[in-house]
């Protein structure tokens, strides 16, 4: 038997089979799971918080789970304080109905989001900041290539526990580079044949940029299906838009739907500009979708 001789408290920033790699005070620690843990069939997750016991051979055992902030379920990941949508001003064109479907995931779980502009060398950003300036979203125009913006960035995530997400192409893992130099993110074609090769097995992982700092890249969003937003029901929707909320009590009619009807307050505000268009039809689409699945699903 061996001697513990320190427990603490860390996060779990990576697991592979059933071994998980704890950041405490500064350094890794590789641990099992506790017994009582995997009996009581816990599910640890990155990003959970942890009390572990170091082992005099600096092996570990995690001996508890704190409880969670949040969870996300794709990426599976727990206690995230921001959520980085990263979209790109060009190359690949912005597609902002998954840019939304993002932000409803991750409004549903309650962390805060940023949307980060990127390749603003290839074109301006403000078609994209006007839109979720709007909806309250702290947007953060920058360029991997040319640096610009990213101080700022890095600023903002100080301290927090971040996961980047958006469209594989917008450059994510660039970005991490340029935030992070020494996270040495893989870019460009050869990632995205690893997150291909790998789409079924691969696990989120943070990276600790300092002792409260934490930060994870996503391979994209492929499986971005209605099931994963962790919504209940379409007419719950409209909560996860934060710019509708001033605006849904005014409505005409009481159980407006806010998709067509006359009267309706939000769709009055898309007209004279409060909302922005594209974020009331990707409202409208997701409703749609979520409103089927719920009849066929
Ligand atoms: N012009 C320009 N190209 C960029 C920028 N950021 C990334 N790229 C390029 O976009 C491609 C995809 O980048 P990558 O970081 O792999 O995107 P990811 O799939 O979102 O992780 C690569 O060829 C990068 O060199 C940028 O700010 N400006
Ligand atoms: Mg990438
Ligand atoms: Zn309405």
């Amino acid at each position: 038997m061996m001697n513990k001789i320190n427990s603490d408290t860390g996060v779990i920033i990576k697991e592979k089979k059933g071994l998980y790699s704890v950041s405490c005070s500064g350094k890794e620690v590789l641990c099992k799971a506790g017994s009582h843990i995997r009996k009581e069939g816990v599910r640890l997750v990155a990003g959970d918080r942890v009390e572990l016991e170091i082992n005099s051979d600096g092996s570990g055992f995690i001996r508890s789970a704190l409880p969670r902030k949040n969870c996300l379920s794709r990426p599976l990941v727990a206690n995230i304080d921001t959520f980085v949508i990263v979209t790109a001003t060009q190359s690949p064109t912005p597609y902002l109905y998954n840019v939304d479907k993002l932000t409803v995931m991750a409004e549903r779980a309650g962390a805060e989001i940023v949307i980060a502009v990127n390749k603003c060398d290839l074109k301006d950003e403000k078609e994209l900041t006007a839109v979720y300036e709007k909806a309250f979203y702290k947007c953060f125009p920058v360029s991997a290539s040319d640096g610009r913006g990213v101080d700022g960035l890095r600023a903002h995530l100080k301290g927090k526990t971040a996961v980047f997400a958006g469209a594989s192409g917008v450059g994510k893992s660039s970005l991490l580079n340029a935030l992070y130099p020494e996270m040495q993110v893989e870019t460009g074609e050869l990632s995205k044949k690893i997150a291909r090769g790998r789409n079924t097995t691969r696990h989120t992982e943070f990276y600790s940029v300092d002792e409260n700092t934490y930060i994870a890249d996503t391979p994209g969003f492929t499986m971005l299906d209605e099931d994963r937003l962790g919504i209940d029901s379409h007419e719950e929707l409209y909560m996860y838009f934060p710019e509708f909320e001033e605006y849904v009590g005014e409505c005409a009619f009481r159980g407006c739907t806010h998709l067509k009807e006359e009267g309706c307050a939000i769709i009055e505000a898309v007209k004279n500009g409060a909302v922005a268009k594209s974020r009331h039809e990707s409202f409208v689409k997701l409703y749609g979708e979520l409103k089927d699945r719920k009849r066929y699903g």
